[in-house]
């Protein structure tokens, strides 16, 4: 059964995969939200769309495998034509984003960072005013002395929680831990990026500040998107 925020992610992941061009180099984000719009543009490449993606996550190249996507990487294409990915929240005015709940966050951020275009898909419950609040930042850290990372995050005030377990802590498809960290409504997300990259030890945050181009926002009523631009 689809809920309404599921049909709403659905729409906005088929509106942003009919944007695909052929010939496109397509950077293919992760998430839930982000699947969907891969599955759209194997529905394409089935129909005769000709692209190559490249793919932000362990889980979405092997989505793309399965649905017969050709896939592409960086020693072939230095720019990434579109890349369609979901986040955690979208600010309004600027489309600045948090990423990274589902871990994928460097990978997504260095395809984003490599492409000339940047749909972001998500449901209306994502779009925020501000950054942060109620949203945990993850920040992706180096797993050597992790404990110092953490201690050095936590200095500076934003309150870090290993995800996993310091057990059994989760580990990225780079091979990193993340730090989920607590920080409030941000004013200004790209001096906070700049200072939480500046801490030794972390590898890169999930504000995507800048990146996105475009955000396609499904409505949770009536079947319908809002497309916000830059
Ligand atoms: C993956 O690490 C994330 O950046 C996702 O893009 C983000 O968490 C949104 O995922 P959902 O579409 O599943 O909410």
């Amino acid at each position: 059964v689809m809920t309404p925020q599921d049909e709403a992610k659905r729409i906005a992941a088929e509106r942003a995969a009919s944007e695909v061009k052929d010939g496109m180099i397509v950077g293919l984000g992760s998430g839930t939200t982000a699947s969907l719009a891969v599955e759209a543009l194997g529905a394409r490449v089935t129909k005769g769309l000709r692209i190559a993606g490249i793919p932000t996550s362990e889980a979405t190249a092997a989505q793309a495998r399965r649905l017969g996507i050709p896939l592409t990487d960086f020693a072939q294409h230095r720019r990434i034509d579109l890349t369609i990915d979901g986040a955690d929240q979208v600010a309004r005015g600027t489309l600045d984003l948090v990423k990274g709940r589902g871990g994928a966050l460097l990978r997504e951020k260095i395809v984003a960072s490599a492409s000339r275009g940047m749909i972001v898909i998500v449901d209306e419950t994502k779009l925020v005013e501000r950054l942060g609040g109620a949203t945990a930042l993850p920040v992706e850290i180096v797993p050597f002395g992790w404990e110092t990372t953490i201690d050095r995050l936590t200095a500076f005030g934003v309150a870090p929680s290993l995800r996993g377990s310091a057990a059994k802590p989760f580990i990225s498809d780079g091979g990193n831990y993340i730090a989920d960290c607590a920080i409030a409504d941000v004013s200004d997300p790209a001096a906070l990026d700049r200072q939480l990259a500046a801490v030794l030890g972390v590898v890169a945050t999930g504000l995507f500040v800048g990146l996105a181009t475009a955000a396609i926002v499904g409505r949770m009523s009536g079947g319908d998107v809002i497309r916000l631009t830059r």
